[in-house]
């Protein structure tokens, strides 16, 4: 079994249960979420071990965090408690854009915002397999950035999605930190989209953008929402196209892909396989509200994939 070390923020989220703007929902369904966690939740999934890093609130929903993600299996021996919040974020959906979800977060000053260098275990970086990060810790705080830089530090496996969220900084912001990280600690594994490479590198082509990330990354994974994703390494492409399913909330489905491919391909799956079973999980994942609960493994993947002949 390989071990990811991952940092980021565990978040709360409150998703409506009816579509439309928020001011007329009465009901919300409390989920566990956070891209990173996310990411964890997916690999785990696949057979492989994440470690978390981060922070959450001694309150009820940190305790909810905790619980839940050791009981999927995640290892949170090294996730602190601060005294405070737990950060929450609701969820918006098709409104105003039909099938969009939009997050609106109630996290700052959050627990998960006070991740700091020195809660990153500098032997326990050393021995990950993998260690994993997003755009969103760079952005939440400059204690939570400088801690994706010290893990980055200490081990030259690392995966990084972009995850690049324009309500927590500005498109400058974004790009001047994460070209600063990408330029400082290339990765194995960038995983992004094409509106992020837009705001990146000025290029929204999948192509032609992830001709310019490859310099700071061996392989690059390029979400193209439903459409597929595409896969750049070694001066070849793959693309896998996405599947047609009814749509109840996108968000997380980034995160599914990402984490289900890099567990695969921790395992020795080919790149090309492991992104066909990636977009089956952010599939899956789109079909209900939650980030987590649909993500599958290896058995439903295949399940899933027997039935669409693929
Ligand atoms: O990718 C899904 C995440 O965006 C969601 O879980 C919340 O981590 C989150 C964020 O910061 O937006």
């Amino acid at each position: 079994m390989k071990t990811m070390v991952t940092l980021g923020e565990i978040l709360i989220e409150l998703n409506a249960v009816t579509s439309g703007p928020l001011r007329h929902v009465n009901y919300f369904e409390k989920h566990v979420a956070g891209s990173e966690a996310n990411y964890c939740v997916a690999f785990v999934r696949l057979g492989n071990n994440c470690v978390y890093i981060g922070r959450v609130g001694r309150d009820e929903f940190g305790h909810n965090a905790i619980e839940w993600l050791r009981g999927k299996g995640v290892n949170v021996d090294h996730v602190k408690f601060d005294d405070n919040p737990t950060g929450i974020f609701f969820v918006q959906r098709d409104y105003p854009v039909p099938l969009h979800s939009e997050s609106i977060y109630y996290r700052k000053g959050s627990a998960g915002s006070r991740l700091s260098p020195e809660d990153v275990d500098e032997n326990l970086v050393r021995g990950g397999d993998l260690v994993h990060s997003t755009g969103i810790t760079l952005a939440i705080s400059s204690s939570a950035r400088d801690s994706v830089f010290k893990a980055f530090s200490l081990n030259g496996n690392r995966s990084f999605d972009t995850n690049i969220r324009l309500k927590l900084w500005t498109p400058e912001e974004a790009r001047t930190t994460i070209m600063k990280l990408l330029k400082d600690y290339p990765v194995k594994y960038l995983i992004t989209d094409v509106d992020d490479s837009r705001i990146l590198v000025g290029e929204s082509d999948p192509d032609r953008a992830s001709a310019i990330l490859r310099e700071y990354a061996e392989v690059v994974v390029m979400k193209q929402g439903p459409k597929g994703a595409s896969l750049y390494h070694d001066g070849g492409k793959y693309f896998s196209p996405g599947y047609s399913v009814p749509v109840e909330d996108v968000t997380g489905a980034g995160d599914a892909l990402g984490g289900t491919f890099l567990s695969l391909v921790m395992s020795g799956f080919s790149m090309e396989k492991a992104l066909d079973y990636a977009i089956v999980s952010s599939t899956l994942n789109v079909m209900i509200r939650g980030d987590q609960e649909n993500l599958p493994g290896l058995s439903e993947i295949e399940a899933f994939l027997k039935e669409m002949d693929k």
